[in-house]
């Protein structure tokens, strides 16, 4: 019995002694970090994690031809003949898309869906017999597809006669309530800032300004938005979820935080340019949005055809919205069929494969990571969070942490050209600048140094081969959390250089990837990877052809051809006026120069600085969009005197308005020393003549 006994006691005695160890690990674990400043709300989170979806742009614009309808075209124009919103959704899904986004009234008023308070819709015109319903027709091709549904209504409506008045407000949420209560589950509502200004406003056809402050009483149209759809967040210029990025070109700053002094800002702010950086002494969580046309234009114009966005434009448009702590909305303008133009659909897909590609393999995984500091030491924040591929672990340090490294270590050397980092920001946005370097030749290279990572951050640069990097925080908020590091080796991007020669007459070449090489002749024949290799920017005096490709040295690819005929350098040439006229002739595309008169004609007068034989010219229209003074009937003339001219060509730039490419015209050889290009008319009709470049040819 007195043995029972003993065990007895002494299992109790165990057993206590566990409880009290169990009961001191319990206290002596590690307290885990504090919220930094505002936080996310798991609606903003799951926005975020959607990270790319479309805009869909269509309605009686499309059919009319223009950006913004003034609401008072007939509904019986807004008749697509193939309509088909599973085409949208498929090339959406392809392209890795997660949702998409309908302008389901923009700003002329014309509802895609038959609204029950307006006649100004699908209902009056011929499409479905009147019996249509787009917003439905999508709701169902999103859900078919598995991606999710978002609405665009513009508070502006040119159409209605109320608008400017209270009553319109009440129209205005009476919509909001039909399309945020009939189609389903909504993950984003969408308020332009573009709001007032002349319409058609039920025929009063009139200017009707607004405050932009105060008028919709935005908190309240809020609260209408939560009570619909409590998991949608809601875009504006200043949010309350989600802000624009200030711009429509597709990119964000690199220094880009997700606060902003949220009630400083409405749709409509004039000091919008902020929003491209938030604000860091943010009081509120506002994230950006970069939102971007595959196309100049949002609206379909069959003239932009061969203005699709290209693939350099798209990867840096995905590298400057994404990896610039921004998610990504690129609209696609629906055609008159009623489908997504074959152009933008092959396009989107060769985007997703590209991005694929840069990000086949993390090179992270076969690394070794050891942190400066780790949080109480526990291996709940330890460095190896950053490769495991969950996205609620992370690497902490201490409180008291304000700089910390992690160093990242291969057994064998290896090569990349990107670095993506992600911070858990479910605890607030921390790190306000970094650093990367690499042992390379035996010493520590910078390889970049930036500010802000947030959500998710992707540099770029040129290869590096090495076995070491060290990855520091140099400035932070609070103790930094990263979940997230990824090394990746992209593939070079091979696409045609671009070849320019300036005014001064020196040619650069420009290859869309940093990383690749440029090979180039002068002597008209092909290039290869055994031609000369471009270095740097070189002179040229006279007329030269150059015939140029890009090539990974490595693999032997290359791209198509780019074959550029230049004539005689420009370096001496003087066109009387301002400053900018130099646009014409500084051999850049991208800048442009105005000439304004009180009527046409317009002449633009060269003196090339001495005598030549002159047997054609070119011309560029302006390059930008939507760009003025297109000249359509022109003049040359040439002169050796600057008084005596002569008739040398005239004529018209047919189909130059949907198709503004450089325009060639020969004529019998002249002597001249001057020339004059006279603008006759423009596209538009009013007396403007707009240049983007002007050249002549030579025998
Ligand atoms: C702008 C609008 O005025 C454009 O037409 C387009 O809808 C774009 C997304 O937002 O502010």
């Amino acid at each position: 019995m007195a043995t029972y006994l003993h065990v007895f006691h002494r299992n109790v005695f165990t057993l206590l002694s566990l409880c009290i160890s169990l009961f001191m690990l319990a206290c002596s674990e590690v307290k885990g970090p504090v919220a930094v400043g505002p936080i996310p709300s798991e609606r903003q989170m799951n926005w975020q994690e959607m990270e790319y979806y479309a805009f869909i742009h269509f309605g009686i614009n499309t059919f009319t031809d223009v950006e913004w309808g003034y609401g008072d075209k007939s509904p019986s124009l807004f008749n697509p003949s193939d309509l088909d919103c599973r085409q949208w959704a498929k090339v959406c899904k392809d392209a890795g898309m997660k949702g998409i986004i309908l302008t389901a009234k923009h700003h002329d008023g014309f509802c895609l869906w038959p609204s029950e308070y307006t006649e100004y819709s699908v209902k009056q015109s011929p499409w479905r017999g009147g019996k249509g319903d787009l917003v439905r027709e999508l709701s169902d091709a999103c859900k078919e597809y598995g991606l999710k549904l978002g609405i665009y209504l513009s508070p502006w409506d040119r159409n209605h006669p109320d608008y400017g008045k209270p009553e319109y407000i009440t129209y205005f949420r009476n919509q909001l309530r039909e399309l945020l209560s009939d189609y389903g589950d909504i993950f984003e509502v969408w308020f332009d800032g573009a709001n007032g200004g002349s319409g058609y406003y039920g025929g009063a056809n009139e200017e009707r300004r607004i405050d932009r402050r105060t008028y919709y009483d935005w908190p309240h149209t809020f609260e209408l938005v939560r009570e619909l759809q409590p998991n949608a967040v809601i875009f504006s210029d200043g949010g309350p979820d989600v802000r624009w990025c200030g711009n429509e070109e597709g990119w964000v700053s690199e220094t880009n935080w997700s606060l902003l002094r949220r009630d400083e800002v409405w749709p409509g702010y004039p000091n919008y340019k902020e929003l491209r950086t938030g604000h860091p002494d943010g009081t509120h969580w506002v994230p950006a949005e970069v939102n971007v046309s595959m196309r100049p234009g949002w609206f379909y114009h069959a003239y932009e055809d061969d203005r699709v966005k290209t693939l350099p434009e798209l990867l840096n448009i995905y590298y400057y919205s994404f990896g610039r702590n921004g998610t990504l909305l690129i609209n696609f303008p629906i055609d008159k069929r009623g489908l997504i133009h074959e152009i933008d659909a092959r396009r989107i897909v060769e985007l997703a494969e590209a991005v694929k590609a840069d990000f086949k393999i993390n090179l992270i995984q076969s690394a070794t990571v050891t942190a400066s500091n780790v949080r109480g030491n526990s291996d709940t924040y330890a460095a190896a969070n950053v490769i495991d591929s969950t996205k609620d672990t992370y690497w902490a340090t201490d409180d008291k942490v304000t700089k910390a490294s992690l160093d990242i270590t291969w057994s064998e050397p290896v090569e990349f050209n990107r670095f993506l980092v992600q911070e858990y920001i479910r605890l607030g946005q921390r790190v306000e600048s970094f650093t990367l370097e690499a042992y390379v030749e035996d010493t520590w290279k910078e390889i970049a140094s930036e500010t802000t990572i947030g959500y998710k951050r992707i540099l770029r640069f040129p290869t590096v081969l090495t076995t070491q990097v060290r990855f520091t925080i140099n400035d932070v908020k609070g103790p930094p959390l990263i979940s997230t590091i990824g090394f990746y080796n992209a593939p070079r991007l091979l696409t045609a250089p671009v070849v320019r020669r300036d005014k001064e007459g020196r040619v650069s070449m420009q290859a869309a990837d940093p990383d690749a090489d440029i090979y180039y002749t002068v002597d008209g024949t092909t290039p290869t990877l055994q031609s000369q290799k471009y270095t740097s920017d070189f002179p040229v005096e006279g007329k030269i052809l150059i015939r140029a490709i890009t090539a990974n040295s490595l693999t032997g690819e290359v791209s198509p051809e780019t074959h550029e005929q230049f004539d005689i350098s420009r370096k001496n040439w003087k066109i009387d006026g301002d400053a900018e006229m130099e646009n014409v002739i500084d051999g850049n595309p991208l800048t442009h120069w105005h000439q304004v008169g009180a009527t046409m004609p317009l002449d633009l007068v060269i003196d090339l600085g001495t005598m030549y034989t002159i047997e054609g010219f070119r011309y560029l229209p302006e390059q930008s969009y939507p760009a003025s003074g297109i000249i359509f009937n022109y003049q040359f003339y040439t002169s050796a005197d600057n008084q005596q001219w002569k008739l040398a060509s005239e004529g018209e730039f047919s189909n130059i308005k949907n198709n503004p490419l450089w325009q060639t015209r020969k004529f019998p050889a002249a002597r001249a020393r001057f020339v004059k290009f006279r603008a006759i008319n423009n596209t538009e009709n009013d007396a403007v003549a707009g240049y983007a470049e002007f050249d002549i040819l030579t025998k």
